[in-house]
């Protein structure tokens, strides 16, 4: 990393992104004004893009990234929503592991980004966000406007859900905390921060310019490897196990990572059980997988926990609920080696640190080195080798239908794409595993977090944002309603070029939550009939490609038929390889797969 003022970079960004929105070149330039520092701080950590939505209470930093630094490194992606703004950068660091940022208004603009902000935390993920404040100074604020927009504590509005705020008083305590807040975010357990930008500080004259420091003494890599005694006691109830389960949750998209589990579960002879909540972590047809990976626990999971004698969990997300899942009163039997740093993050405002699990031995430490030095400190003479019998590829698609069920628009789609390289960068939340394999660490980037509805075309859009010119096709499939809350991040996508298809499982309803009212009903005999009152989405129904073609991006559908599937899939591959962005509405039949609706509700 360079000493500022800031020459060299390396994460550049896109070039056909890079060619849009040039400004007027200001002419010679140096650094004047306290938002000068911010934007070349930014600069320095090498943020190839910022995300936002605009506002008053950042005119000065907004100026900065234009006039001072030509709009480049970083870039702005205008978001036509602050929601979309922080899901696009959370959907970047899903990709890529690192953070961008995302800058947002003053209280109100914040205020619409919390949701998204609330699953990048839960996601564990990333992200760099700039926030304002009208002037600290009550004596330097414009009248009304300023005084609405300026709250004494406005991290408090986040507090509970990123990993550190700041709000500082002055461009050298500026460039500091964005040093910090850079940092934290980045370093394992990865988290949001935010960082409030005083309007009078970013506005105000710079007295003298800031002297020069090395960024890189600032950032420095975080060891988070685990603790070599611990691993031979690992590898000592490893190695003696007879049963041996891995469950792989919270890992890193890096490719050398996933073939060093995959190692690990060979050597040890060892079943994987992995899930949609996050990212692909294990290939789902190698024999030692356990069942197609879903949201919730599902019976063969159960099985397999059951069957064991050693767990070893690579930061799975809910230990003790899926431990639990077992049965009310059946304790598992096996013992259980926990593998995370998680315990770092929790809070006593977020319950998303789930239940407490019971732990034989605990390696605080990152999953990815753990697993590396798990398998360096194997045995060698014991290696066993898998002998289970592969997993058979996902069953073909049926050719006809007028009953389009969300089965139909997987199998279809997985067929249409044929055998490029796919990144699913959301699924529906009616998704079953066993429809599509995953068999690279970018295959699936997992869901997204906090259980916010509206994630996906955000996170989507961040996702195909990173994915550009990498020979992978992002590929999102998004409930009517995620759809629906914030597909405005289409306008994004289309207008910085960024290809992207997303199909939508169009069930004309906030579906999940019929199964509940369904629940409902039956628990209290009342008539399970009404349970689509207050969720379905017609009278009129919402002609979802049409919201897509008035943004640009190119939209499909209604499709109603299995039949018409694979010629409007086609097309829409056409468009996205040819770098647009393309909204199929795919018009399925309500309702989830039994497995799913029961684990949705199951009681504790
Ligand atoms: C922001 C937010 N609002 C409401 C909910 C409650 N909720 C959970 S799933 C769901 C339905 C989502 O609808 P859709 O995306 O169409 O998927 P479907 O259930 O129809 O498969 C709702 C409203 C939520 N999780 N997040
Ligand atoms: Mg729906």
């Amino acid at each position: 990393m360079a000493k500022t003022p800031h020459a060299a970079r390396t994460t550049a960004a896109n070039p056909e992104i890079a060619a849009l929105e040039r400004p007027t070149p200001a002419g010679t330039n140096a650094p004047g004004f306290g938002s000068d520092v911010v934007a070349e701080t930014l600069r320095d950590l090498d943020i190839p893009y910022i995300a936002l939505n605009p506002g008053a209470s950042y005119r000065g930093l907004h100026d900065s990234l234009v006039n001072h630094l030509g709009n480049s490194a970083p870039q702005m992606l205008l978001c036509l929503h602050e929601e979309a703004a922080i899901a696009i950068a959370h959907g970047y660091a899903k990709v890529t592991g690192r953070a961008m940022a995302a800058a947002v208004h003053s209280n109100v603009g914040l205020m619409h980004g919390t949701m998204a902000i609330f699953n990048a935390w839960c996601d564990r993920m990333p992200v760099m966000i700039l926030g304002a404040t009208g002037p600290v100074d009550a004596v330097k604020r414009r009248p009304w406007i300023d005084w609405i927009h300026t709250a004494r504590d406005q991290g408090a509005l986040i507090r509970n859900y990123t990993k550190w705020d700041d709000q500082p008083a002055s461009p050298g305590a500026a460039r500091e905390g964005l040093l910090r807040a850079w940092w934290l975010a980045n370093a394992a357990p990865q988290g949001p921060v935010y960082v409030n930008l005083d309007a009078e500080m970013q506005e105000a004259k710079l007295p003298e310019p800031l002297p020069p420091i090395d960024i890189a003494r600032f950032i420095p890599q975080v060891a988070a490897g685990p603790d070599p005694h611990v691993v031979a006691q690992a590898v000592k109830m490893l190695t003696a196990a007879k049963h041996p389960l891995i469950l792989a949750g919270r890992v890193s998209r890096d490719l050398s990572a996933w073939n060093a589990r995959v190692t690990l579960a060979e050597d040890l002879g060892a079943r994987v059980g992995t899930n949609t909540k996050v990212g692909a972590a294990f290939p789902t047809d190698h024999p030692l997988h356990v069942s197609p990976p879903a949201a919730f626990v599902n019976d063969e999971l159960v099985a397999a926990m059951k069957a064991a004698d050693v767990i070893l969990s690579l930061d799975w997300v809910d230990l003790a609920g899926t431990l639990k899942s077992v049965g009310a009163g059946t304790a598992v039997a096996a013992k259980i080696i926990q593998v995370s740093l998680d315990q770092n993050l929790h809070n006593g405002w977020s319950m998303d640190h789930q239940g407490l699990p019971p732990v034989d031995l605990f390696i605080a430490a990152d999953p990815d080195l753990t697993v590396k030095a798990l398998v360096d400190a194997l045995p060698k003479e014991t290696a066993k080798k898998a002998t289970l019998a592969v997993v058979g590829a996902p069953k073909k698609a049926r050719k006809s239908g007028d009953d389009l069920a969300v089965e139909d628009l997987a199998l279809h789609l997985r067929e249409a794409l044929g055998d490029r390289d796919v990144t699913l960068t959301h699924i529906s939340l009616s998704w079953h595993g066993g429809w599509w394999h995953f068999r690279h660490p970018l295959d699936y980037i997992g869901s997204d977090g906090g259980g916010g509805v509206g994630g996906g075309p955000g996170i989507s859009v961040g996702a195909a944002l990173a994915l550009k010119g990498s020979g992978r096709m992002a590929v999102g499939v998004c409930g009517d309603g995620d759809f629906l809350m914030s597909c405005t991040a289409m306008w994004t996508a289309v207008h910085y070029r960024i290809p992207l298809l997303i199909v939508v499982a169009n069930n004309r309803s906030f579906y999940n939550d019929e199964v509940h009212q369904e629940r409902m009903a039956v628990q209290r005999n009342r008539p399970v009939e009404n349970k689509w009152i207050g969720q379905r989405m017609g009278d009129p129904e919402i002609d979802l490609a049409q919201m897509a073609r008035a943004q640009g991006a190119h939209g499909f559908g209604p499709v109603m038929k299995v039949e018409e599937l694979p010629a409007i899939y086609a097309k829409a591959i056409a468009a996205v390889d040819a770098g647009g962005v393309a909204v199929v509405d795919v018009r399925v039949k309500p309702g989830y797969g039994p497995s799913v609706a029961r684990a949705m509700t199951r009681q504790a």
